[in-house]
């Protein structure tokens, strides 16, 4: 089958008459690489210019916080800490959410951030369900810090118990954009897994955007409470 030609999206409150800084926090064209005929990943290594000074901004900056997480009958607690923040919580940001913008042509929710201090911060392998309607969306990924794996597994392969079979590790270093498209969060799932003896830490900068078509997810998200009948 083809790959799948995804429509354009309308834009809604970009300034287009801004003007690109002396010296701009990021540049770059991305590739675009398709897993299977309807999912595409689209990477621009080294997109964000001066990524440790962002990651250190970042990282002394906000109101990091750790999450607690219901699992089967218990919180647990979330092996990494998140933030929210504002576009403008850094210039380069900023920039970067505006750059997004203008290049796929939404708005995007976010930037949310998660930060793993060290190589026993993970998560799971997960789908982005809490989007709701998962048939196509485009998750964000600026990657700060540490290189650490990122796998992505075809939803077939994890649910068979093969998840090695088919996975695909992105590995993004400090300053790289990974842009997950498509039915990605409908199909694949990914993940940071942990990685013994990494002292250093690695910040993602998120951002999320779902057209809101087909099917909504049936089920909780990835951080939300599970309940269970007791049948
Ligand atoms: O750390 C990353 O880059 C992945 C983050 C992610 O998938 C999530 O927070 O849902």
């Amino acid at each position: 089958m083809p790959p799948q030609t995804l429509e354009p999206h309308t834009l809604d409150g970009v300034d287009s008459s801004v003007e690109a800084p002396a010296q701009p926090w990021v540049s770059g064209s991305p590739k675009r690489h398709w897993l299977d005929a309807t999912t595409w990943v689209d990477l621009t290594p080294g997109w964000l210019r001066d990524p440790n000074e962002v990651y250190r901004a970042l990282h002394d900056g906000l109101a990091w916080r750790q999450a607690r997480l219901w699992r089967y009958d218990h919180y647990v607690t979330e092996p990494r800490l998140t933030a929210g923040t504002r576009p403008n919580a850094h210039p380069a940001v900023l920039e970067a959410t505006k750059a997004l913008r203008r290049h796929y042509g939404v708005e995007f929710d976010g930037p949310s951030l998660a930060l793993y201090r060290d190589g026993r911060d993970a998560l799971g392998a997960h789908r982005d369900r809490e989007l709701r309607h998962t048939a196509d969306t485009l998750i964000v990924i600026l990657s700060l810090g540490a290189r650490r794996p990122w796998i992505l597994t075809p939803r077939g392969a994890a649910d068979t118990g093969r998840a090695a079979a088919g996975a695909i590790d992105l590995a993004p270093r400090a300053g790289d954009l990974l842009v997950l498209g498509g039915r990605a969060q409908a199909d694949w799932l990914h993940g940071v897994p942990p990685q013994p003896g990494l002292r250093e830490g690695r910040i993602s900068v998120q951002w999320r955007w779902t057209s809101g078509t087909g099917p909504p997810e049936i089920g909780p998200g990835y951080r939300a409470p599970r309940h269970f009948s007791g049948g």
